[in-house]
């Protein structure tokens, strides 16, 4: 593939973390470095895991896919291959592979003298998993706890895992990272309007400026974030709502082992009521 008349310019030596310039260069478009071989690596391995598993379970419909992970009396120990061994050699690739990914995100950033909030941003989706897959089952003390690696299977994983806490609405932290969600949807809306709006004047009219971006919002709400506002407002908004995700996962179980609507007794039982 040709390089692009600028890329000349931006692909540059150095800002690797391991491996120095071995790994420093590109295949095609792609960066290589170190971490591109072992997310390579990872992908692959775990990959193949995923569909030898599956054939061995006689499996050839994509929907009834099921790796699933050791039964309960294994504890934290090493389960045998065919009965969860499988889905533990699978979830160290894709950790292998999420890591190695955000590994090589840092190093693009370095090369190109940016800040880490890209990789920072992916650590917390890598983050979310861990917690579901390690922080929750070693809390529980049995890696049965984790989630089935299927389309159907994980499905059934999260509706099943949801009501034996009766209703999982009631959870407070789910209710924290259900509404941040929403505003992260609201806020990426309200932005993706205003700039195509301002890019798109009615006829006769140039290009609006961040100036009537800025007097559109202070006109209808009496106030505008910025241009620059508003991206830190959605990073936020979008990492705080996977990490109240996870929090409301890992709190069910190893810190709430009632069903969430129970918890609201606390508030019925304030001395405020008579
Ligand atoms: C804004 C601004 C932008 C924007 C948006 C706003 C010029 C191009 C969308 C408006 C955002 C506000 C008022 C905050 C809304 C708060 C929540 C919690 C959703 O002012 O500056 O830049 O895109």
């Amino acid at each position: 593939m040709a390089m692009l008349n600028f890329e000349k310019k931006y692909r540059v030596r150095g800002g690797t973390l391991v491996g120095g310039d071995l790994f420093d260069f590109w295949v095609g478009p792609f960066y290589v470095g170190f971490f591109g071989v072992t997310t390579l690596f990872f992908a692959f391995l775990g990959t193949a895991m995923i569909f030898w598993g599956t054939s061995q379970a006689g499996v050839f419909n994509p929907w009834q896919i099921n790796i699933a992970p050791p039964d309960l009396k294994y504890g934290l120990g090493v389960a045998p291959m065919m009965e969860g061994g499988l889905w533990q050699i699978i979830t160290i690739c894709a950790l292998g592979a999420f890591g190695s990914w955000a590994m090589r995100e840092v190093e693009i950033s370095r090369k190109l003298g940016m800040g880490l909030h890209v990789p920072a941003a992916f650590s917390m989706a890598i983050f979310a998993y861990f917690s579901l897959v390690v922080i929750r089952p070693v809390l529980m003390g049995a890696w049965g706890y984790g989630f089935p690696y299927g389309i159907l299977s994980h499905l059934d994983w999260v509706s099943n895992t949801g009501y034996q806490y009766l209703h999982f609405h009631y959870n407070p932290a789910h209710m924290i990272a259900v509404t941040l969600f929403f505003t992260t949807t609201l806020a990426l809306a309200l932005h993706g309007a205003l700039i195509l709006s301002s890019t798109n004047p009615q006829p006769g009219h140039t290009v609006r400026t961040p100036e009537h971006e800025d007097t559109f919002f202070r006109d209808i709400v009496g106030y505008s974030v910025g241009t620059l506002g508003i991206h830190r407002l959605g990073l936020f908004l979008a990492l705080a709502a996977v990490f109240w995700s996870a929090v409301c996962i890992v709190i069910s179980g190893p810190f709430w082992t009632k069903g969430w609507p129970e918890w609201w007794t606390w508030w019925l039982n304030l001395p405020i009521w008579g």
